[in-house]
């Protein structure tokens, strides 16, 4: 009896070698119109699907493989007597491999050059369904996905034919191969038709192992499509903790319209600036904390210039990132061998979801899309703040958005000065922003102070007032605001409740 192997593939390459060795291992093979094209081209001995069917190709291709001769020729156990009797009445023939692999939807789900009808005409319908009827039959038949695999496959068949184990093998990353495909068609649809998220929906296709995680003793992996948003321009691969904070750094930048630069250092900010230039962002950014600004993440959301490369090289910095560098300024870059350049590609997207692991699973939430309005925002106090003010209590109140909770940031004349990050205590960040500007010089006189969540207790605000810091921006909410607010008018501060809180932890 022969021993049938169907081709399908819509990436072809190795698919000639492939082939070759099946026709040498006395297998017929049935192949769909170009594969059958691409084989034939090359002098391979092969069946065309629709002479094999007796059944034409129809509707633009959109039916080739959907026959009952293929479908029952995959699905059929020969060891039942039942299926062989049935198979013979509908002269139906066992098909032993099942190679497949799938019309490029991947690819061009993301192209904003091709339309929902090109897209959709490449949502493959009869290739998942050969490779999932194989992979349900996985005992009488093998489905090869990708050409990765035909290597290793052709030579055990070559010496032993396949084994159980791994027939076994290659039914699951088949059905991987398939559920990743199809998770990427229903977050298209559920995104291109707006939809509201209702379910948990990862792409979560192994990308490439790390070297090792936050410590080396730790394994490390990274999922998702990396690659879509960042390109690595120079330097050596990304760390676990490179990868951490540079996710960090990018979401603080890009809550800026203006020019702006941000320094990160183990996840949280310690130098933020504004500016109308990079080469001034970075310089103030830099003299917020140069100390802890040493081995750091410096990002920008403008295209870096030459005179900032320059300075960007006078210290030791792990990895500088932006949307774009001009081309001299990346040569000046690049001399330093180790330093990682990285291209934002595209922005994080507001409707990316975060995650944190907890035991035996994980937390999903939205990301903190919190942006202020003008409109909500309220002034507690006696005193109202100057416009300077303003804009430096917005500047405050953005980074410390990013920065882990509790956090205290301080500002003045666009630049951040001091930031009090992670502590446990309110009143400790706070000490610890002031005692931060001071170690560096900065004139806490006229200078603001944002708070992630509303202050428990007066301490903290008398502790800001004390320092010479005239206006602070904070959720409100407490039990004690009317304490609080009381505080703040006894030292003449300006005091403005958001309404948000930004807790990160
Ligand atoms: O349009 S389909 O969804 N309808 C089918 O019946 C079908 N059968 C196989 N696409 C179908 N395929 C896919 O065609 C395969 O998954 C493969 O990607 C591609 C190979 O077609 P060709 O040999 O013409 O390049």
């Amino acid at each position: 009896m022969s021993k049938y192997a169907l081709i399908s593939v819509s990436d072809k390459s190795n698919i000639i070698e492939f082939a070759t060795q099946l026709l040498n291992l006395n297998y017929k093979i049935i192949a769909t119109g170009n594969t059958y094209k691409t084989l034939k081209d090359n002098s391979i001995d092969c069946i065309e699907i629709k002479d094999f069917t007796n059944f034409p190709e129809i509707f633009d291709g959109r039916v080739k493989t959907l026959h009952p001769k293929i479908f029952g020729g995959i699905l059929m156990r020969p060891v039942l007597d039942s299926d062989k009797t049935q198979a013979e009445q509908n002269k139906i023939s066992p098909i032993e491999i099942v190679c497949v692999n799938l019309y490029p939807f991947p690819k061009v789900v993301n192209r904003d050059d091709i339309s929902l009808e090109e897209k959709i005409e490449n949502i493959d319908i009869g290739g998942p369904s050969l490779i999932r009827a194989a992979a349900k039959n996985y005992k009488y038949v093998s489905v090869l996905t990708s050409p990765n695999q035909y290597e290793n496959f052709l030579e055990e068949l070559k010496s032993e034919n396949i084994t159980l184990e791994t027939r076994k093998r290659l039914a699951y990353e088949a059905f991987d191969y398939t559920s990743y495909y199809d998770t990427l068609i229903a977050n298209y649809f559920e995104k291109e038709f707006q939809f509201e998220k209702k379910s948990f929906r990862l792409n979560l296709k192994s990308n490439f192992p790390l070297r090792y995680g936050e410590n080396p003793h730790q394994k490390a992996y990274l999922f998702g499509e990396f690659e879509n948003y960042f390109e690595i321009l120079h330097g050596k691969e990304l760390s676990y903790n490179n990868i951490v904070d540079l996710t960090a750094a990018v979401e603080l930048i890009s809550d800026f319209e203006e020019t702006a630069c941000a320094i990160i250092k183990h996840t949280n900010p310690c130098g933020t600036a504004i500016s109308d230039n990079v080469f001034e962002a970075y310089e103030k950014a830099l003299s917020s904390d140069p100390v802890s600004a040493f081995g750091g993440i410096v990002v920008f959301n403008k295209e870096v210039d030459v005179q900032t490369a320059n300075k960007l090289n006078e210290i030791f910095l792990e990895i500088v990132i932006a949307p774009s560098f001009q081309n001299e300024a990346l040569e000046i870059l690049m001399k330093k061998k180790n330093r990682r350049i990285i291209k934002i590609k595209e922005f994080p997207k507001k409707e990316e979801l975060t995650i944190k692991s907890v035991i035996s699973g994980v937390l999903v939430q939205e990301k903190d899309n919190s942006k202020l309005s003008n409109a909500e925002l309220k002034l507690v106090t006696n005193r109202k703040y100057t416009e300077k003010e303003f804009e430096d209590l917005k500047l405050a109140w953005t980074v410390c958005k990013h920065t882990k909770s509790n956090a205290i940031v301080l500002a003045k004349d666009k630049k951040i000065i001091g930031v009090g990050a992670g502590q446990m205590s309110r009143v400790d960040s706070a000490k610890i922003a002031t005692e931060k500007a001071r170690q560096f010089n900065h004139d806490l006189n006229g200078a603001v102070a944002a708070s992630d969540a509303f202050f428990p207790f007066a301490d903290g605000v008398i502790q800001i007032a004390e320092n010479g810091i005239t206006a602070i921006i904070q959720p409100g909410g407490s039990v004690r605001d009317e304490e609080v607010i009381q505080a703040a008018n006894n030292k003449n501060l300006s005091m403005i409740f958001t309404g948000i809180r930004n807790f990160k932890h």
